[in-house]
Formats: structure tokens, sequence, C-alpha cells
């Protein structure tokens, strides 16, 4: 499965999930690996770091132009169809897709050569307070598609005078080497299983919406429709009220192709320290949640990432940060459905400028940039995009790089606002550049520091470096314990003390009007790499989550429940 829901009823889709063909390069062995999933789960591979190259057969009905959607592989993937190589693709966190143009009919095989190596290569996978397992670690799918074929649609919702309208962008591609007369066709439908009953339901709720065009050769266009959707619910984190739009291309009078994409009709602006949902502001409660869980690593089913979302609706959470990546659509599509506010960041942890110099650097954000935005745009739980989560915002070069992947995202969706959470206290100096200024504190963790005197010296210095009339986040707040390790002496690695450490810091950037939301560093246990971090990680996990890797809760889970639910904010 590779979303909530069905993306076409014309173009043929076959999804590839299944037990793979498997090779490890240095072992003799011969494997069959499940496709999701981390070869670390092998115990083979437990701790490896390497190349290995998963391939299966593939065979095709007809003659047809292939295209094959990868959700995730990590973290590089050479793919090769017949043994021709077809994508190349970096970074676990992102989609991709290859196409085959006129595939004959018959028995093909795909192989792809995975690689989570560490070098100069790879600028963003890197050791880290996370760990980068190999594999191909979401779903994978092929598909037939017409020489005209729709790549995607975007759905940019506003009001006018009241009255919700959308933009709607449809990008066509043409594979053949002729010109060819499009029509493109356009319904709006809701969702019934997550709207509010009404008289719609199930059908069009507005006009059907046409549009022709001549696609050159070898080429893609785009087209834009603008309409008003006067009888639709919004959509808000309180009522996630969705709507599938349905696209339908035709060629020479003929449907050859289609894109179902669910959407929601909902506005998100700053005002002063406020963050607004449909001109309401809304009190961010949220957790930090890493893709990694202890039996399948970062190859999350959804089962799982079902559990992770109970317990953080049970916990009185409203938001979520996909802390350090973008995630899997498939949890963003429980996000949508669930109304849980979604802050997503590109690919990024920690770095220094040395790394931020590397020279893939640049390139391999901007790839995850345009990748993330291009394929979770019309999430309507997303309400904030994020960059470089701690980099070096306090030097001139790494200001440079943030102004530019905030104009980069700016430019490709100016319909959110962008935010970074800094560590640069008190030396930052691009608080200027977002829309949301966002901060990562462990007072009482790290430092054993009044949490609101540091609070407080922490806001004057946003107030007076460009972030006077933005809402604050507070992006990280939260403190370390082993699971099950009770002391009646609340030292750290407490239960008690993380428990402590966390009701205290709740207590002062709750009550504070400064501040717009919080997020608990973090959901989950995680595993680290063991380079650079061992030491500081008891059993090689950042051991910060109210709940563990196997999502046992801790007193801290309850101390958030308990806070969270009697915000009153
Ligand atoms: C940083 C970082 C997190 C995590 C956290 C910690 O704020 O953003 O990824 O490493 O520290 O646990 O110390």
């Amino acid at each position: 499965m590779l979303r909530l829901f069905q993306q076409h009823q014309i173009r043929k889709v076959t999804e590839l999930d299944g037990m793979w063909d498997f090779v490890m390069d240095g072992f003799s062995g011969r494997y069959r690996l499940p496709v999701p999933g981390c070869f670390e789960q092998h115990p083979d591979f437990l701790d490896y770091r390497g190349t290995g190259s998963y391939t299966r057969p593939l065979y095709l009905d007809k003659d047809c132009n292939l295209r094959l959607e990868f959700k995730g592989v990590s973290h590089t993937a050479d793919v090769y169809f017949d043994d021709e190589k077809i994508a190349r693709h970096y970074n676990a966190f992102t989609p991709f897709s290859a196409v085959v143009k006129n595939a004959k009919q018959g028995a093909h095989t795909l192989r792809v050569d995975v690689d989570n190596t560490f070098g100069e290569a790879s600028s963003l996978h890197v050791p880290n307070d996370y760990y980068t397992y190999g594999g191909i670690t979401r779903p994978v799918a092929m598909e037939e598609v017409s020489d005209v074929y729709i790549k995607y649609i975007h759905f940019t919702p506003y009001k006018t005078n009241n009255i919700w309208h959308a933009d709607i962008e449809a990008r066509l591609c043409n594979l053949s080497d002729t010109e060819k007369n499009a029509t493109l066709a356009l319904e709006l439908f809701p969702d019934s299983a997550n709207s509010r009953p009404s008289e719609s339901a199930g059908k069009a709720v507005a006009p059907e919406l046409t549009m022709q065009a001549a696609v050159p050769a070898d080429s893609e266009v785009t087209l834009t429709f603008t309409q008003e959707f006067p009888d639709v619910v919004p959509w808000s984190h309180l009522n996630p009220a969705l709507y599938y739009c349905r696209a339908v291309l035709s060629v020479d009078g003929a449907a050859v192709d289609d894109l179902i994409e669910r959407v929601g009709f909902r506005k998100i602006r700053t005002s002063g320290r406020q963050l607004l949902v449909n001109e309401e502001p809304v009190f961010l409660m949220g957790f930090n949640r890493h893709e990694d869980y202890a039996a399948v690593g970062c190859a999350i089913p959804l089962q799982l990432m079902v559990q992770d979302m109970d317990l953080m609706e049970a916990a009185g959470a409203n938001a979520v940060r996909t802390c350090h990546y973008p995630n899997d659509e498939r949890f963003l599509d429980l996000c949508d459905e669930r109304g849980m506010l979604v802050w997503e960041e590109n690919h990024a942890r920690g770095f220094t400028l040395e790394r931020m110099e590397n020279p893939n650097f640049d390139r391999q954000c901007e790839d995850c940039i345009r990748e993330m935005i291009e394929n979770h745009y019309n999430h309507p739980s997303i309400v904030i995009w994020g960059i470089l989560n701690e980099c070096a915002s306090e030097t001139e070069i790494g200001r440079e790089k943030y102004a530019r992947q905030y104009a980069q995202i700016a430019a490709l969706d100016a319909s959110r606002p962008r935010t970074s959470a800094t560590c640069r206290h008190l030396k930052d100096i691009c608080l200027d550049l977002p829309d949301i200024v966002s901060f990562n504190m462990y007072s009482g963790w790290y430092q054993d520091v009044p949490i609101d005197e540091t609070n407080r010296q922490e806001i004057e210095w946003i107030n007076a470096s460009g972030g006077a009339d933005k809402p604050i986040i507070v992006s990280e707040l939260g403190a370390a314990a082993i699971y099950g390790y009770r002391d009646r002496s609340r030292c750290k690695w407490s239960e008690e003390r993380q428990s402590d450490i966390i009701r205290e810091n709740l207590k002062v950037y709750m009550a504070d009007p400064d501040i717009t939301g919080v997020f608990i560093w973090q959901f989950a246990d995680c595993r680290v790499t063991e380079e650079e971090w061992f030491a500081t990680r008891a059993r090689c996990h950042n051991n910060k989550g109210v709940v563990d890797e196997y999502r046992r809760p801790k007193i801290a889970y309850d101390t958030v429940s308990e806070m969270f639910h009697e915000c009153k904010r």
C-alpha cells in the first residue's frame, strides 16, 4: 500500500511489496528479504553498513510505458531494468520514479542496488543521533502509463469573499515523439469517511472542470484551473474534512489516464505571535517522531504507524514534527485523516559549517526540498515546512544556505509558513529569515539552569534578532530515561526525573503567551549510530522517548498526557 486511498482507477498499478531476492556485497549467501524492509532486520546484517542488491521478476502482459514509483530507498539507490540503469537516487526519505518507454510484453528483471555507507558522497546521511538503515524501506509499485500521463496535481485552497476557492495545477507529461491534444477533466468529491455527513456526500461538490491543451512531443506542460467551492466543509485539526480531487486525462476523446488526490480546505498563516488555521489561533502540543521502531527499523508498517498515532492522540497531542526528514506518505495520510498538524522538514540534523560545506550538500538539500514539496504538497495536515535542524545558523556561510533553502520553499509553495529549529542560542544570525522562529532547549537536562529565566533570555534574544513579531515554537524540550529504570532519588536517567523535567518545562512554555507551540523530544526512543554517539547514548539509542522503541510508555508519557489534556490554550 503506497497511500491510504486509491489513487488510480484507469492507470494500471501493481504494487511490488513482498519477498525479493537479495545479495549483500561481501557475503556469499543468497537471501530473500521483505520489501518494504530494512536489511538490518536479518540477523546477518544487524549493524551492517554496505551495499547490496534486491532483485525480482516483473511480467508485462503487453507492450507499455512502464513507470516505477519508489517511496523510499535507504539511502542511495541504483535501479536497473533488464540490466539497463534507469535511475539513481540519493536520500532515504523522498520518493522517486523512473519510466521505461515502450517496455516489451513478457518477463523482465528489476534490480535495485542499495547503499547505506557513509562518506563524502553522502552529505545528509552521516553518523548521527538517529540510524541510517539500509534497504528498500518504503513501498514500491509499477504502473502502465499512457504516452501522455498526469505527473502530479497540486491543490491550493484559499478563501475570497468568504467563499472557498482553489488553484489547481496539473502537470502533464508526453512521452511520445508526437504532439498530443489532451483534455483534462477535474471533479471534487467528499471523502465521506472523513467529512461531516453532508448532503453532498458521494456527489461532486462543484461542476466538472475541463481544459484542453496541446502537449508537445517529449515534454511537460502545466495546466492551471481556478474554481470556487461554495459548499465545502473546511479542514482543521478539530474537523479534518477531506475531499477527493479526481483528474481524468483524455486524448482524442478516449480516457487514457487518471490521478486521484486527497485534499482539504484550510488556510494557514501567521499573525504576530499566532499561528492561524482558518483564522483561528492554534497552540501546538506535539511530539518529535523519528521513523524508527525496534523490530522493523525505519520500515514502519501501517499498523505500527496507527499505533503511534493512537498513542500521540491519546496523550492529547495535536501536532507532530517529522524530525529530521520527510516522512512516509501513509503517515501523512493518517495525519490528514486524524487532524494531526504536521511540521515536515527536509533531511538535516546538526551539521557544523564543515559538514554544510560538503560539495554535495547544497544539491542534496535542494533535491530533498523539491521532492518533499512536489510529493507532499496536497496534505492539508502539513502546516509548516522546516529546514536544517540545528545547523550552522551562527555563520555567514550558513546563513547563505538557510536563505537559499527558505527561498526555494517559498518558490515551490507560498501557502505555508517556514521555520528551522535552532540551538545556536544567543548567536543565531538567521532569525530574520523564517516566518516562525523555533528553538530547541534542554533546560534541566543538558543544562541545570532556571527554565523560566533561560526562556526569557532566549525570547529577548529572538525579539532583538528578527523574530519580534513572529510566532515562537519550542521545537524540542525533554530529557532521557531508560525504560523501566525507577529510582526514588529521581536521579537523571530515571523515569521519575524525565517526568519531572518535562513537567517543569511544559509549565513554563505552556503558560508563556509569547510561545505558540511545544514539541516534546521525543515520542519514542530511537536507534543511533555507534560512531560518534555511543558514549552519550546508552544502548546506542536516543533514550528521550516518552515511550521506548517498543512503544512501552514511561512515566513521562502520562505526565505529558496530563499536561496536554489540561492545557486551555
Ligand atoms: C538535538 C537534536 C535532536 C536530538 C536532541 C538530543 O536537539 O535536534 O535530534 O539529538 O538534540 O537528544 O540531544
